[in-house]
């Protein structure tokens, strides 16, 4: 250990859990107006407990972003290495607490860490991934195919252990996400799939986590983020259905990462591109995880590189929002003058 201190110190890195540092913020135009993107470099946040931190898959919970990523065995432990990184607040500027270690045993070679490529949270109560504290349950996809299979699984906070794992899932997935429906019969998950390569959004019921569900419909290629918002916070994005938003990574050279805007039914309402480089150049550069705090707007944004490894975060303003401040302040002014 006191080498790796050493060697680590000469290298001019951190050698112990370090909070995200600000790298850069950067304009974009985003559904309509100019936003301020914040991008903070994570990826020794996770340590001592994992080696790095690069975001996959993230998830808004009770007040926290919990943020996955990749893992390698136990042997030879690499990325997130089966914990979870949990901001409290969303706080990209402090420590994470590092949530694990979860790991899995799915056919003969025994144990592994999990590496989430998405995380959800079934909020309904009952069904597949369902949970009873404060604490969360995270539904998890793994997409690791080697040498123990991808893995649909539940991941329990609290307790930090993993429970109902399901082996050698049938989705190929890059992400889930938990829709409700309008009741716990008609919950759903949803998934971005590249199985056979092309990327698709699939429905598989809440219920169980497997029986499949029509709804199927086709995505850009290198599909990786996926978040749900439900028609209540839709307003933000200028909408008023339920929505799927979908980041896509650049597929080639030049493109940008896409912060795509779907109906449930698969309708492409909305394509936003967002400014794309990488960590030197103060950009995102491969965006595969999505979340939303819906008590202070922030979209956050997972870049998955993994030289960049970064979060960016961005207050979405309600549409109209500086009118509406106008009217708060006349009303705050009335009430002032009246006492
Ligand atoms: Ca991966
Ligand atoms: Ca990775
Ligand atoms: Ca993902």
């Amino acid at each position: 250990m006191k080498s790796i201190v050493s060697l680590c110190a000469l290298a001019g890195l951190a050698a112990s859990a370090s909070a995200g540092t600000l790298n850069n913020t950067v304009n974009a135009t985003l559904f309509g107006a100019n936003r301020s993107i914040s991008i903070y470099r994570v990826a020794s946040d996770l340590q001592p407990s994992g080696p790095r931190l690069e975001p996959e898959g993230m998830t808004w919970y009770n007040g926290d972003l919990y943020v996955s990523g990749d893992a390698g065995s136990l042997a030879s432990p690499s990325e997130s290495n089966g914990y979870i990184a949990r901001y409290i607040g969303g706080n990209l500027a402090s420590t994470p607490v590092a949530v694990g270690q979860f790991t899995v045993v799915n056919g003969t070679a025994g144990a592994r860490p999990v590496g989430p490529e998405g995380i959800t949270v079934n909020t309904r109560g009952v069904g597949y991934g369902a949970f009873a504290g404060m604490q969360p349950t995270l539904v998890a996809v793994d997409g690791f195919a080697s040498p123990t299979g991808r893995i649909l699984t539940s991941l329990d906070t609290a307790t930090a252990t993993t429970s109902n794992t399901i082996g050698n899932y049938p989705i190929n997935s890059d992400d889930i996400a938990f829709v409700p429906g309008s009741s716990a019969a008609s919950d759903r998950f949803a998934f971005i799939d590249g199985t056979g390569g092309a990327n698709q959004i699939r429905f598989v019921s809440a219920a169980d986590g497997t029986t499949a569900l029509p709804g199927t419909f086709n995505l850009p290629n290198q599909s990786k983020g996926l978040l749900f918002l439900p028609a209540s916070e839709a307003f933000w994005f200028g909408q008023s259905q339920d929505l799927l938003l979908v980041a896509v990574s650049p597929e080639f050279a030049g493109d940008s990462n896409l912060l795509n805007v779907y109906s449930l039914t698969g309708t492409l309402l909305s394509s936003t591109a967002l400014p794309t480089g990488n960590a030197a150049s103060g950009l995102l550069q491969n965006i595969e995880a999505l979340a939303w705090d819906p008590s202070t707007q922030r979209l956050f944004f997972g870049d998955e590189n993994g030289v960049s490894s970064q979060i960016g975060v961005v207050v979405i303003p309600a549409p109209g929002a500086a009118a509406v401040l106008g009217l708060g302040v006349l009303a705050m002014g009335r009430r002032r003058r009246s006492r």
